[in-house]
């Protein structure tokens, strides 16, 4: 049984003090919110609040809890320039000038939280930019987290489900450690996660296939097909509709994740946000030796215009990636 907690990893030489500093207290926030999470209807916290974040969506009381909780614990970071967060409009300076080597963090505080009434795994995202030189001797403005999704120095989520797991990288491979409940510690529980070429499975909510663009509709239809169509053979279908669920069990057995641009809002890229849930997921998925694909090239490499600009979704397995970037290429 693995003795090496999240502080020993981060305690590594290779790791910037501050930096390891950050992720701790990132780690430390998801140990909170995984208490509540737990205590769901046995606490105060069920329920919509009433609002609706930047997104229009209706804000659970578990959403504003989690994003206080990380902004609580993550500003006190040393090296933490400004957050940015699914549940809030604008950036959050934590500092008046940005420190010399200091980060961004991003998070989706807590995604799929629809899922909270029906007891279904969710998670948080979250994702670590540097902070550009050009801002030292300056407060950090939006424009400063604007960055490609390949500058990410640190990329990582917290799944709640049956344990609680966080899936960490820091650009050199993808470690896994399960939240210890008798000691609130993280213990390395998978020190290099790795996904695997071929699959057999693949998750898209198939209600939306009728708005699908062709690449796509050809993908999944062809996996229906199964053995006795051009797969030669037969596929899984998988719809948790919560992408931390979702994408660890692509990270943990392998397949494909989709969430692609549909006719329903020809004009939006896609339902997820690129900045804090498709470019961490997509760093982490790459890290793993799968691949994340927009339907026009990486998901590391898209421009970035906005701090809530959408994303088409397609990561996983590296070969069924390829397949979905020659159909795309037709
Ligand atoms: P749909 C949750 O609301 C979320 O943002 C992701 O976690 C999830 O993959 C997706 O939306 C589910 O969307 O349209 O299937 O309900």
């Amino acid at each position: 049984m693995s003795t090496t907690t999240l502080a020993a990893h981060l305690s590594q030489p290779t790791i910037p003090p501050r930096l390891a500093e950050l992720i701790g207290a990132v780690a430390k926030g998801c140990v909170e919110i995984s208490a509540q999470v737990r205590r769901g209807a046995a606490g105060q916290i069920m329920g919509a609040l009433g609002s609706e974040n930047v997104q229009g969506e209706v804000q659970q009381k578990l959403d504003v809890l989690s994003n206080d909780i990380l902004l609580a614990l993550c500003a006190k970071a040393e090296g933490l320039s400004a957050m940015a967060s699914e549940e809030m409009e604008t950036i959050h300076p934590v500092r008046d000038v940005a420190p010399q080597g200091g980060y961004l963090l991003l998070f989706d505080p807590l995604d799929g939280s629809s899922n909270i009434a029906v007891n279904v795994s969710i998670g948080t995202i979250f994702s670590i930019l540097p902070t550009p030189a050009d801002s030292a001797g300056r407060a950090v403005a939006e424009a400063d987290f604007l960055q490609p999704g390949r500058n990410q120095v640190a990329a990582g989520y917290v799944v709640y489900g049956p344990q609680t797991q966080m899936v960490l990288t820091l650009g050199d491979g993808v470690c896994a450690f399960t939240l210890d409940p008798d000691c609130d510690d993280w213990v390395l529980t998978n020190p290099a996660m790795t996904i695997p070429a071929e699959t057999k499975e693949f998750a898209i909510n198939t209600a939306n296939a009728r708005h699908w663009a062709a690449p796509v509709s050809r993908y999944v239809e062809e996996c229906l097909a199964g053995v006795e169509g051009p797969r030669g053979k037969d596929f899984n279908m998988r719809w948790v509709a919560s992408m931390v669920a979702d994408v660890h069990r692509v990270m943990s057995r392998g397949g494909v994740f989709m969430y692609p641009w549909d006719k329903r809002e020809p004009n939006r890229p896609g339902k997820l946000r690129l900045m804090y849930e498709a470019n961490p997921m997509a760093l982490l998925v790459e890290q793993a030796g799968g691949a994340s694909f927009d339907g026009a090239g990486d998901t590391l490499d898209a421009p970035v215009t906005s701090l809530h600009q959408r994303a088409s979704v397609m990561m996983g397995s590296k070969a069924e990636i390829a397949r979905l970037r020659d159909y795309h290429a037709v």
